[in-house]
């Protein structure tokens, strides 16, 4: 009976897209694998407080890179290497170990200077020469996430590189809704690197689908108003007078996709929004800053 059970789970799981990241040692397209360590690396050269990588990484399916090897060292070295420019120190996770500081100590002390770490306590970083030292957290560093191949984050149906995607059958679509906030731009490359796109709303019945998904989303971070998500369309700034065009990331004008039903007195372009929402409160489209920062929802297509 077990072997049956078994066997009946095995078909079902084989028959869909594609092998999970444990086998295929793929992952998203900035994710770097490493055969040695059999884990997916990412190095961002933002520099990020230290309070926010966690829940970055986080975001990508990963953690942050907890030196536990020679290897991951190794790791970290050859993506320093590649970024000449960024300074020479990482926030990396705490491996609990002891560690020198990497603060230099000043040669004279007239002074009692303030006690950073005493107030803002010290954190791991990785350096470039290929150390573990301390530093105080309250800098902003680039950082390395991590996954181990078995933990990356897979869904088989949706064929995303994601958890949480929802599907509904009445628009054969999958989509997740963010839970932390970004700025267009990013937001259209981290539905991309998950194997999705930015939303892009395609019929009344998309529609209604986004509000059934919205109406059940957790809050967002660090969102500049709560009542927004970005979506997949956007304008160019317009030369002279010309009209704004809002297209959508497939280069179609509104009406082409499909949906171009705005909110009231939307798009109303206040001092240059250029960048595609939807407003949660009725799932209508508004316009936005690009550069200010709002959760997002990525979509993948299943079946058409
Ligand atoms: C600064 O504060 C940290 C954490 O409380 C402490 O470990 C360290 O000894 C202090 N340094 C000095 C110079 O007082
Ligand atoms: C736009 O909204 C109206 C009602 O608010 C609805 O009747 C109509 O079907 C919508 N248009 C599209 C293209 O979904
Ligand atoms: C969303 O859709 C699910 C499944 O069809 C349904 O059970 C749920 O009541 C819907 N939620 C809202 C708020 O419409
Ligand atoms: C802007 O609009 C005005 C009046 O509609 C027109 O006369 C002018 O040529 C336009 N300018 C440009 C740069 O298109
Ligand atoms: C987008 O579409 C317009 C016309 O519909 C076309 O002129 C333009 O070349 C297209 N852009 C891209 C990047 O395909
Ligand atoms: C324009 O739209 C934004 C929402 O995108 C809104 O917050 C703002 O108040 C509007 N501005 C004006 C002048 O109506
Ligand atoms: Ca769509
Ligand atoms: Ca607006």
């Amino acid at each position: 009976m077990r072997n049956c059970v078994i066997l009946v789970l095995s078909v079902i799981f084989s028959s869909s897209e594609a092998p999970p990241p444990q086998e295929s040692k793929q992952y998203r397209s900035d994710y770097e694998y490493n055969r040695k360590t059999d884990a997916f690396y990412k190095l961002h050269i933002e520099t990020t407080p230290h309070y926010l990588v966690e829940p970055l990484c986080q975001v990508e399916g990963a953690e942050l890179m907890v030196p536990r090897s020679d290897y991951d060292i190794e790791q970290m070295h050859a993506m320093f290497k590649k970024f000449p420019d960024i300074g020479n120190y990482v926030w990396v996770g705490n491996d609990g170990k002891d560690h020198e500081s990497a603060e230099e100590e000043p040669i004279i002390n007239l002074e009692e200077p303030p006690n950073f770490s005493d107030r803002f306590g010290t954190c791991v970083v990785g350096t470039r020469t290929g150390d573990v030292e301390t530093s105080v957290c309250y800098r902003g560093l680039p950082y390395i996430c991590k996954v181990a191949a078995m933990d990356a984050p897979y869904d088989r149906h949706c064929n995303v590189y994601g958890k949480d995607y929802k599907y509904y059958a009445s628009t054969g679509s999958c989509y997740k809704i963010s839970k932390i906030a970004f700025p267009w731009s990013e937001a259209y490359s981290e539905c991309q690197a998950e194997g999705a796109h930015l939303v892009v709303v395609n019929s009344e019945a998309e529609h209604l689908a986004i509000m059934n998904l919205t109406s059940a989303a957790p809050k967002v971070r660090n969102t500049k108003a709560s009542y927004f998500v970005f979506a997949g369309f956007r304008a160019e700034k317009p030369v002279g007078n010309a009209t704004v065009v809002f297209k959508t990331i497939f280069n179609e004008t509104l009406s082409q996709a499909g949906y171009e039903n705005w909110s009231d007195n939307e798009p109303n372009n206040s001092n240059g929004e250029y960048c595609g929402s939807i407003f949660l409160n009725d799932g209508k489209l508004n316009d936005l800053h690009c550069h200010d920062s709002f959760g997002f929802i990525c979509e993948k297509e299943v079946s058409l």
